[in-house]
């Protein structure tokens, strides 16, 4: 009699249970997603905003800022600029790991970039916005860093203007330079001159993380967060973002 009491309330349970169970297996990044494109996969709706990815497996959460709108969404922000509320300006180690806040201006660390890169294909998105309003973009069809070993080297594909011009361009193929580690191709330390960090080669045509000041305010030149085919070098961006999504197969 028991048995006969009980069996409907475990029917019930394994009723209750099974849909997660096959939800769980049929959708496993669905709980962990590698990256802001497998979420925006799995959740089409969701905003852009602050959400954890695992580039690096289930024990390593990161906590990064996804582009949910910008053609078509599923970006996975790596850089971004906004307000001059962090100090871009800063050692290797920082710039290893990341730094800054991931609501607002950060770095997301060149092993993790790595991470994400050797794991697809992916595209590069630079979005950037001048203090008159000004708002383009440049894109490139692929993009990957090599780990460190190989000093963090920028792999660069085809260019696309979406108005801002090829900044970026001239920096494949080179190095991650700070301040305290030189491996720009110029005889002096690009880093320190531009105050800045990237890959530089004698030096730039890029200076997003350089610092971060309120347009042409007649400084010296050079050091702002620079776009040069855009706005000059002597003219610092109100707002840049560098973000990457995994390339769809064709
Ligand atoms: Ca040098």
């Amino acid at each position: 009699m028991g048995k006969q009491m009980f069996a409907p309330r475990n029917t019930i349970m394994v009723l209750l249970v099974m849909p997660l169970l096959f939800g769980a297996s049929r959708c496993s990044s669905l709980l962990l997603p590698v990256d802001c494109s497998d979420l925006h996969d799995h959740y089409p709706s969701k905003p852009s905003g602050v959400y954890t990815i695992f580039p690096g497996g289930p024990i390593s959460p990161l906590q990064v800022y996804c582009d949910m709108e910008s053609d078509g969404g599923g970006w996975t922000v790596f850089q971004r600029r906004m307000d001059g509320s962090v100090n871009f300006y800063r050692t290797w180690d920082h710039y290893k790991k990341g730094f800054g806040n991931k609501d607002g201006e950060y770095w997301m660390g060149l092993d993790n970039i790595v991470l994400l890169t050797m794991r697809n294909k992916n595209e590069l998105r630079v979005d950037m916005e001048d203090w008159e309003g000004g708002k383009v973009y440049a894109q490139y069809r692929s993009f990957s860093v090599d780990p460190e070993s190989f000093g963090y080297t920028l792999n660069l594909g085809s260019f696309i203007n979406g108005g801002a011009g090829d900044g970026m361009g001239y920096h494949a193929g080179r190095k991650f330079s700070t301040f305290d580690k030189d491996q720009d191709s110029s005889s002096s330390n690009c880093a320190k001159i531009h105050l800045g960090a990237f890959w530089y080669g004698g030096c730039q045509n890029a200076n997003p993380n350089g610092v971060y000041r309120l347009g042409a305010d007649n400084v010296p030149s050079r050091v702002g967060v620079e776009w040069y085919q855009f706005k000059s070098t002597e003219y610092s961006l109100k707002t840049i973002s560098m973000k990457i999504r995994p390339v769809t197969s064709v």
